[in-house]
């Protein structure tokens, strides 16, 4: 019998388009070598054409979903994206605060790129208080990070200056990531480190729908396989990288990453 790979946690709504939330993080977890686990946050009523509406989770049957996984066995990471609403964003703090579970990644999603809200108002304000604290690395884009930080974040300088903030607020990690940049810049911050700078080609792409989730689930992965911070982003950087160069069309509008390349069974 094959030895299991780690188990990784995605705590994130659900996306039926499959572009991004919970089931293209398993998809993403799967082809990063974990095997994925996952407890929905919210639905989303949304199409390639966007996000039309979204019903957060019943704060407790989420609960109950995270307490009754964590008795199938050990969790090597999690992965946190949306929440929706301050209610579920309280319930999973309690959580993680109960549980103690390592590699927490917090993807700090608060509006999809059709421009729909996906967190509201008060749980911006649980997440910066009490969510954020209790993570290890979180994963903002640079309209994320302004947002947490009030700050302008449009560059390299600011992009430092935004991560010192975030370190401020009790983020241990930051990876403010800003692949839609001229140059592809990810900067890596870890508190009391020198930052890393990640620079790459931009790549012009109309499918990419997905690449925050698909990142920020990666990097869970790569952490939960032993993988020290700075590899570990690397190296979902190129599996978001591969996933977009070989993205295909989906119906209308703009199309999702290629989560599974490289798999083909045509
Ligand atoms: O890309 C952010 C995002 C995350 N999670 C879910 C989403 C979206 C964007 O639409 O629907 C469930």
């Amino acid at each position: 019998m094959p030895e299991a790979p780690p188990t990784v946690l995605t705590i994130a709504g659900f996306d039926p388009s499959s572009g991004a939330g919970i089931t293209a993080d398993i998809k993403t977890i799967a082809m990063n070598g974990c095997y994925g686990i996952a407890a929905i946050t919210a639905m989303t009523v949304q199409s390639t054409l966007g996000v039309r509406r979204t019903v957060p989770t019943d704060p407790k049957l989420l609960r109950d979903t995270l307490d009754e996984l964590l008795r199938v066995g050990k969790v090597s990471a999690v992965h946190i994206g949306m929440l929706g609403n301050a209610d579920v964003v309280s319930e999973v703090a309690g959580f993680l605060e109960s549980s103690h579970l390592p590699n927490v990644i917090l993807d700090p999603v608060f509006r999809s790129s059709s421009g729909a809200e996906l967190l509201d108002q008060n749980g911006r304000e649980f997440l910066r208080r009490s969510l954020l604290p209790l993570t290890d690395v979180l994963t903002p884009n640079v309209d994320e990070a302004a947002r947490l930080t009030g700050l302008e974040v449009g560059n390299t300088e600011q992009m430092k200056l935004a991560a010192q903030h975030l370190h401020e607020m009790g983020s241990r990690a930051v990876v403010v990531t800003g692949g839609h940049l001229n140059r592809a810049v990810d900067l890596l911050s870890i508190r009391g480190e020198d930052v890393r700078i990640f620079r790459a080609d931009h790549v012009d792409s109309a499918n990419t729908h997905g690449t925050g989730c698909a990142f920020s689930t990666a990097l869970a992965c790569q952490l939960a396989l032993g993988q020290p911070l700075p590899v570990a982003v690397l190296l979902a950087k190129a599996y978001v990288l591969m996933a977009i160069k070989n993205s295909y069309a989906v119906g209308h509008g703009p199309g999702p990453i290629n989560h599974t390349y490289g798999i083909s069974n045509r």
